[in-house]
């Protein structure tokens, strides 16, 4: 049955793929699952219509007959746990697969959006100054510790699955900071990601709602 997720009518980034729809778009794209896609603006998406979908009046959502999901996390477990192209055969390897999507969620994106929300809402405040560079060094804790753990390996864990998927979204976070590419094992990682035709093709999709060349 085909998907339908919501987006963002009007993404604060213009068109870059930052906000979390894309990743649902991704692992769509490389589950070769044709999708359609709902813009909401965001006074829709605290409406009871939209709020019946995602309690927090948020998007991404994901309908798919009578399943309706929300969480970014859950939708793409869903996605890879029911076709092909996200999580390897071998039992093993899958869960390790899922530990990593968990793993970019619970462990690496924190500290990243915690530094983003302060230099949006505290960047006029006395103590941003101070405050500023112990959040990067949380962040770049997480850097070299998966730097470490990727070390020359092409993914995280053998072949490219969800879980990389979910990292290098969450990575692309650091993107306008000088964080990742003093990590060149990270930043190649991600440029790695980034070219694939799966990913590509969700950007331009979502980037087509910016430019207002989607239906
Ligand atoms: N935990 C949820 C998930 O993973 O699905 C979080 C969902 C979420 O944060 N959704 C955001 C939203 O709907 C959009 S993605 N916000 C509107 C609201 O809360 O009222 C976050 C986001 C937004 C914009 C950018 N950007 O412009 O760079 C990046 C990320």
């Amino acid at each position: 049955m085909r998907p339908t997720i919501t987006a963002f009518a009007q993404s604060p980034d213009q068109g870059q793929g930052l906000a979390r729809d894309m990743r649902v778009r991704w692992a769509l794209e490389e589950a070769d699952q044709p999708y359609d896609v709902r813009l909401v603006s965001f006074e829709e998406m605290k409406r009871p219509e939209h709020l019946a979908l995602h309690p927090f009046g948020q998007i991404p959502t994901y309908e798919e007959g009578s399943l309706v999901l929300f969480e970014s996390g859950a939708i793409l477990l869903h996605i890879a746990a029911h076709r092909p192209g996200l999580l390897p055969d071998d039992p093993d390897a899958r869960e390790r697969a899922i530990g990593w999507l968990f793993a970019a969620l619970n462990t690496v994106e924190p500290p990243i959006v915690e530094r983003e929300q302060v230099e949006y809402t505290e960047a006029d405040r006395s103590w941003y100054a101070a405050r500023l560079p112990l959040l990067d060094d949380r962040v770049r804790v997480r850097m070299n510790q998966l730097a470490g753990r990727l070390a020359d390996a092409e993914w995280l864990d053998e072949g490219f699955s969800v879980g990389d998927l979910m990292m290098v979204m969450v990575l692309r976070r650091l993107e306008g900071t000088n964080i990742l590419e003093d990590y060149p094992t990270l930043s190649d990682y991600v440029a790695r990601g980034t070219a694939r035709p799966a990913y590509q093709r969700a950007f331009a999709a979502q980037r087509a709602v910016f430019e207002g060349l989607s239906s």
